[in-house]
């Protein structure tokens, strides 16, 4: 494949990819957050966290890095680096496309959290949370590095230990947790030199990071590699990272760890003596900085999976609640018939017990008259328990109906109780809010749409991913182009 076949190839899978959660936003715009507006799943649209770009945290200990990284693969000296802990801020660097053809790669553009939080094109606003001091610590910086044309990455400050966390003045581990679930893809880094402190920051990532994350968005670092004393020392910190990794991750088997360090930085150390020579070691070991690169350069593909899973996930829930609703409705409509019926029963009875006591006490005799004074008696008697008994009787059936909220539908297995779980306040709170009072009809219809949404539409998106991931770097077989060139090529003979 040549070149320009190669760049086509490319460029057909990036809009592809473009058009495809277009597509997505759209459907979660039009047809999910109206919903869940109205059940109160969510108080903010369900698009607001995923519509913005693709999205790169970077996370890990103190001077591990990671601003050296992102200024290599940026191409300039963006972010502050240096030894101590440097940043305390959590910075996301975005592209200023309209001024990518400007020499100099530089920040164009900063602007403080403030800004950050308030404006609906980020996906941060629930952030505010965090409060003041939080905010006085995030900021954006537009960059023209061509490097971030199709996402953007946020810088963190470093892991510290415990003390200094409290120092922070906001929680660092519920923002992380926060940027972790927004994030597309994490890049964890860690370095040899705090190899003690490795066990510790993995902790606060188990308690920070969901539990799935780990498996499909993570990427594990090991950087500074030049910096170990030889390659038993490297070994021992490996060892020591994937023991801590497995340990974390409950898993047997070892997330792949990528094995970096920064020519540059390394080159720099060396010049300023703190390291004498280039560790021999090194010759032995790829430099897996380029794939780190192309890993991030992933982060659409990253973003589109993510999309897949929000849309599976809030389908699953949104579905669930719509499902328990429909139960508790049919079952409200079912006693409500129930109890009118008791009620007409209930007044018959009793017309006619005051029709026989009128006649046999002697106040009536059998005539027209007595007939209506059975029916009014009827007639009082059902309005009497329709108004108090039923309504009681109701009031009951709606109380024990929403303790027992998770009795409605059957959670037959372990994934549908998770799901329940997710979901049992947002039934709750909806029932109590309305009194068990809402249209059957929309839940019955909304519910046909998110239905159609969790079995069709998420399974139609797996395949266009796997049809993404298949493609790789495939020239793509386009029929009307393809077509175009027969026409071309047969004009003459025509
Ligand atoms: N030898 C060597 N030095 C490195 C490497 N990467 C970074 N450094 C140096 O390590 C120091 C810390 O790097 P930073 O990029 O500031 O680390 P950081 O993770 O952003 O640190 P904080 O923002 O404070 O959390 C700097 O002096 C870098 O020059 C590397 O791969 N090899
Ligand atoms: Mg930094």
């Amino acid at each position: 494949m040549n070149k320009a076949e190669k760049s086509d190839a490319s460029m057909y899978t990036e809009n592809y990819i473009r058009s495809l959660q277009a597509e997505l936003l759209e459907l979660v715009e039009n047809r999910m957050t109206p919903i869940a507006l109205r059940y109160g799943y969510s108080d903010s649209p369900l698009e607001s966290k995923i519509k913005w770009r693709p999205l790169v945290l970077i996370i890990g200990n103190y001077s591990s890095g990671k601003s050296t990284l992102i200024n290599d693969f940026l191409g300039a000296d963006i972010q502050a680096t240096g030894q101590a802990p440097t940043d305390d801020s959590f910075t996301v660097l975005t592209c200023d496309e309209t001024a990518l053809d400007e020499d100099g790669i530089r920040v164009t553009e900063h602007r403080d959290g403030k800004y950050l939080l308030a404006n609906q094109e980020f996906p941060f606003e629930g952030m505010k949370r965090h409060g003041q001091q939080f905010a006085s610590h995030f900021c954006l910086k537009k960059v023209n590095s061509p490097f971030l044309k199709n996402f953007a990455i946020i810088d963190t400050p470093g892991m510290l230990d415990s003390i200094t966390e409290r120092d922070r003045g906001y929680n660092y581990q519920e923002v992380v947790g926060d940027l972790a679930h927004i994030a597309d893809l994490v890049l964890v880094m860690f370095d040899p030199h705090k190899a003690g402190t490795v066990r510790e920051a993995h902790i606060s990532l188990r308690d920070t990071l969901p539990a799935h994350t780990f498996e499909d968005r993570v990427l594990f670092v090991l950087n500074r590699i030049d910096e170990c004393a030889s390659l038993t020392d490297l070994l021992r910190v490996y060892g020591t990272l994937c023991w801590n990794l497995s340990q974390i991750t409950g898993r047997k088997d070892i997330p792949p760890i990528r094995l970096t360090y920064s020519q540059r930085a390394a080159a720099q150390a060396g010049a300023n003596g703190r390291r004498p020579e280039t560790a021999a070691y090194l010759s032995l070991l790829e430099n897996q900085r380029d794939e780190l690169k192309t890993a991030l350069m992933q982060a659409p593909r990253y973003h589109l999976d993510h999309l897949a899973t929000f849309l599976e996930t809030h389908s699953e829930r949104l579905s669930l609640i719509l499902e328990t609703l429909l139960a508790y409705g049919k079952k409200r409509r079912g006693a409500l018939a129930r109890f009118s019926l008791a009620g007409l029963l209930v007044s018959l009875v009793a017309g006619a017990g005051a029709g026989m006591g009128l006649l046999q006490g002697g106040l009536l005799p059998l005539s027209p008259l007595l007939y209506s004074a059975g029916g009014i008696g009827a007639a009082l008697v059902f309005v009497l328990w329709m108004t108090v008994a039923r309504r009681y009787f109701m009031a009951r059936f709606h109380a024990r109906q929403t303790a027992a909220a998770g009795t409605l539908v059957p959670l037959e297995n372990q994934y549908r109780k998770e799901t329940w779980q997710a979901v049992k306040t947002v039934v709750t709170g909806f029932l109590q809010k309305t009194g068990g009072r809402f249209s059957l009809g929309t839940v019955g219809y909304e519910h046909g749409v998110i239905k159609e949404i969790e079995e069709a539409e998420t399974k139609e998106i797996r395949e266009a991913l796997n049809e993404i991931a298949a493609m790789k770097n495939s020239p793509p077989f386009n029929p009307s182009l393809a077509y175009q060139a027969f026409l071309e090529k047969n004009k003459g003979s025509a």
